[in-house]
């Protein structure tokens, strides 16, 4: 028999991959553990006939010869075909064992003959390819099963491991009768009363984790009891919130507790971080349960893990121009304009004795000069309120400042005196670097 399967509380790039994996070998099973994601579970119950799905304690895997796996290669996270592995161990030949993946590596990893591992945002983006390299055919239901699986996992093209191959994929699907209409239907199903009744308390609760220049959200409750869509109810807590990361705890009140992340920024590597708490996952989201542990204790595992995983800060004095070219308030706007033009800049701090009398800009300077004050000195036109930021601030504080006050440019001051400016430019600059390409 040749089964393919994937990770259990199996989500939609995982069922969409089985399904498109199946395609590539004939007459084979998809076996799982029956554990759905609640939003899967309800696709399941419109579309079961349509897309066969047996659960792996109904087979007989001793007559499993290939086994195919999706969406996952940490052997833990398999506990449902556990017998095939055991035998793919102690009887190499009697069975083959196929892997297709987008996760990182690490050491649970499961042994294959066989590896299709890529870095893309959803395996069922490889599945894809591979279909449409062979000429594969497949029809609107497919398509659309496909689409969800990678709308899910990349949140819909927004996550940061997103990649041009995902959208490629996403594309071709539509071009093969994907329906747009029902995405927001199963991927995003309406929340029921507990599940509402968490969102509530998670977006009541949050509380921010100090000392970084990323915002990370932690938010944790005790709760009765658990819906099986805990990462669709985090994730909508995360959309809501809006931190730079957020980590969603549920205690039971049998001492289990489940942990899920979410992250837009890269410098908060959620996998790695729970990985610690022996969970795992990607950069933008993971999971982890525990047991035994106080919720303030898991707080302060979490808070261990971002120390140790989290990229470094970066500061106001990390990025600001220095030494900053400053003018005076009796600077001539002409002689002004023609500075801002030697200098490449697009305006400059306004200084008296070294202290901040305000901020005058090219665009100030140009309206002037088309309004005919093209003669007055800079004192005419500079802004005299001016926003300021101390060097150690942390640039997220920074961008706030910017985009509240709609400013583009902040003096930095040490004290009283002028040490630097951090413009549009330099933010925009790391905000795009961060990025991977
Ligand atoms: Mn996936």
């Amino acid at each position: 028999m040749k089964l393919v399967t994937s990770h259990e509380n199996t989500d939609f790039d995982g069922l969409a991959s089985c399904v498109a994996l199946q395609k590539l070998l004939p007459g084979a099973v998809i076996g799982l553990s029956g554990g759905f994601a609640s939003n899967v579970h309800q696709y399941l119950t419109l579309h079961r006939d349509r897309f066969r799905v047996e659960r792996c304690e109904d087979l007989d895997l001793s007559e499993v010869d290939l086994l195919a796996v999706t969406d996952v290669r940490k052997r833990h996270r398999l506990a449902h075909v556990e017998p095939v592995f055991q035998r793919a161990v102690d009887n190499p030949r009697s069975v083959r064992v196929i892997v297709w993946d987008h996760h990182p590596a690490s050491p649970d990893d499961l042994h294959a003959d066989e590896e299709h591992v890529q870095p893309v945002g959803s395996v069922t983006t490889l599945l894809v390819e591979e279909l449409r390299a062979r000429g594969i055919e497949i029809d609107r239901k497919e398509a659309t099963l496909f689409s969800l699986g990678i709308h899910e996992d990349t949140g819909s093209l927004s996550y940061a491991r997103s990649s041009s191959r995902d959208a490629t994929a996403l594309a071709w699907l539509l071009g093969h009768g994907a329906q747009p209409a029902l995405l927001q239907r199963f991927l995003r199903p309406a929340l029921n009363g507990m599940e509402r009744d968490l969102l509530v308390r998670l977006i009541d609760g949050v509380k921010e984790l100090p000392r970084f220049g990323v915002s990370i959200g932690v938010s944790a409750l005790e709760t009765e009891e658990v819906p099986a869509s805990l990462a669709l109810v985090s994730t909508e807590a995360f959309r809501i919130l809006s931190h730079d990361a957020l980590f969603c705890i549920y205690r039971l009140p049998n001492g289990k507790s489940h942990i899920v992340g979410r992250a837009q920024a890269n410098a908060v590597p959620i996998g790695a971080i729970l990985e610690r708490l022996g969970g795992g996952g990607h950069a933008g989201a993971g999971s982890a349960s525990v047991h035994g542990l106080s919720l303030d204790e898991i707080v302060s595992r979490l808070e261990e893990g971002v120390d140790r995983c989290c990229l470094q800060p970066q500061f106001v004095r990390d990025l600001m121009s220095s030494p900053v070219r400053t003018v005076g308030p009796g600077t001539p706007l002409s002689e002004l304009a023609s500075s801002l033009r030697e200098w490449g800049h697009t305006g400059a701090p306004v200084v008296v004795d070294g202290q901040l009398v305000g901020v005058v800009s090219r665009r100030d300077v140009e309206r002037a000069q088309r309004e005919g004050r093209g003669h007055l000195a800079v004192k005419s036109c500079m802004a005299h309120h001016v926003s300021s930021i101390g060097p150690d601030a942390p640039l997220q504080e920074a961008l706030e400042q910017m985009q509240t006050h709609n400013i583009g440019r902040l003096p930095v001051l040490d004290g009283t005196r002028v040490i630097g400016i951090l413009s549009r430019e330099d933010v925009l600059g790391y905000l795009y670097e961060q990025s991977p390409c």
